[in-house]
């Protein structure tokens, strides 16, 4: 009789479908997605102005790590609806790629001895960060876009600080890596060239690797042939792609996205029917603080404190601009017909000729976005305004009715609904 090996025996660990080839496909796969995560996340860091008076800052400490930013520019508009949608979709998508390669090298999480060098030492620390560091992007991601901000306030740093974590041992893992990874990827095409030549040829046996570790001294009679796993985490990936994609438009598109948020929130049917954050009701706005009567806008600037009705407002010159609502949860809609009067309309009557920045603030009291910064650039954007209607009628509670910000290219968190007051000025 054979003692029970231990998961630190390579007999533990018996599928046949692990070896190096498998580990280094999934790894290269995850290697380009996984940069282009790191590359939207940074942009979609830069879009929500961190630097602007630690108003919209949750990171007042990220010092060299905001080396990078710079002004989110408003054209074109659809920019954050395409980085922000590719950033959540592309994460969601690779969650079966992720687990798979976990999957693959859990072997070596076991092996000892636990280290052979300091070398051996270090890299193996950094390889806990590696995969503690994915799981938690992946999970506070996920987390956020699903579960309504969980962490009210607290996902900026996490995400922020995590993501810089992960992306230092991601890329001092690949720099170990991918030489090994590419002559895997070598060895597999010879193999493909060698069946393709001789038809009905076994399996060339795996090259002898550093990462023996992997192929199992004992497999078990596979289940599943390495192409079929391949193809399951493919599958995976594509199930999730098509059930989360439809999130970034508007019309029949949508209801494919079962796994989005809000999906809930029936934004009801005519002109002001598309995708809905908070509601009103949500964020405690009061028909009796919105009505005619009660509601004014403050604008605060060099030349003093201005105060308008909605009436005035509307006699004030109206514009229109076509935009999209872009949220940093990845979902978008198309462009809507916003009206009202333009930011830098609104900066002249207190003064400023030359579009500052501005606070905007809301009706709102509680929560985490009833007051957002916007920076000069969008100010000054002749697209940019105060809406008071869209899509040819008067804004609905839900989407910020008396009046709601539109800034072109900007986060939907930007869009400050509800608006109460607005302070010009640098920030
Ligand atoms: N006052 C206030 N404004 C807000 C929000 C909020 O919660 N309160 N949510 C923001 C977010 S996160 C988004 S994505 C957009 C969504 O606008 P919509 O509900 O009209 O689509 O509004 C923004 N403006
Ligand atoms: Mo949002």
């Amino acid at each position: 009789m054979r003692d029970q090996p231990l998961p630190s025996s390579p007999g533990f660990w018996r599928s046949p479908v692990r070896g190096p080839r498998f580990t280094a496909v999934l790894g290269l796969v995850l290697l380009g997605g996984i940069t282009v995560l790191f590359v939207t996340g940074l942009l979609s860091y830069a879009a929500y102005n961190p630097d602007l008076a630690a108003v919209n800052d949750k990171t007042p400490d990220k010092g060299l790590l905001g080396f990078y930013l710079f002004s989110w520019p408003t054209d074109p508009p659809w920019l954050y609806r395409l980085t922000q949608g590719v950033h959540v979709t592309l994460g969601i998508t690779l969650i079966p790629v992720l687990l798979a390669k976990l999957w693959s090298v859990v072997p070596k999480l076991f092996a000892l001895p636990p280290a052979r060098s300091v070398a051996h030492a270090l890299e193996r620390l950094s390889l806990l960060l590696l995969v503690g560091g994915a799981l938690f992007e992946f999970v506070t991601g996920v987390l956020n876009v699903q579960l309504d901000y969980l962490f009210p306030g607290s996902f900026y740093p996490l995400h922020f600080y995590g993501a810089w974590v992960f992306f230092a041992a991601f890329v001092t893992h690949v720099v170990l890596r991918l030489p090994e990874a590419m002559r895997q990827l070598r060895a597999l095409r010879a193999q493909r060239a060698v069946r393709a030549g001789r038809a009905g040829g076994g399996e060339a046996p795996e090259a002898p690797a550093e990462e023996g570790v992997l192929v199992s001294p004992d497999p078990a009679a596979p289940t599943v042939s390495r192409r079929g796993a391949f193809g399951l985490v493919g599958g995976g990936s594509l199930l999730l792609l098509a059930t989360t994609v439809g999130r970034s438009f508007d019309g029949p598109l949508r209801e494919t996205a079962v796994l989005a948020p809000h999906g809930g929130k029936d934004p009801g049917s005519g002109p002001g029917a598309f995708q809905i954050n908070k509601t009103a009701a949500y964020a405690g706005i009061r028909e009796r603080d919105t009505s005619a009567e009660a509601w004014q806008l403050v604008l605060v600037g060099r030349r003093g404190t201005v105060r308008l009705s909605r009436t005035q407002l509307l006699r004030r010159p109206q514009h229109g601009s076509a935009l999209p609502i872009a949220c940093v949860e990845g979902w978008s809609t198309s462009d809507q017909w916003w009206q009202g009067v333009r930011l830098r309309d609104l900066a002249a009557l207190v003064g400023h000729d030359d579009p500052p920045d501005v606070l905007v603030e809301s009706l709102q009291q509680r929560g985490a976005f009833r007051r957002a910064a916007l920076r000069a650039n969008q100010v000054g954007d002749a697209r940019s305004l105060l809406a008071l209607a869209v899509n040819g009628v008067d804004l609905t509670p839900d989407h910020g009715y008396p009046a709601r910000i539109i800034v072109p290219a900007a986060p939907g968190v930007l869009n400050t609904k509800w608006v109460a007051r607005m302070t010009f000025g640098d920030l």
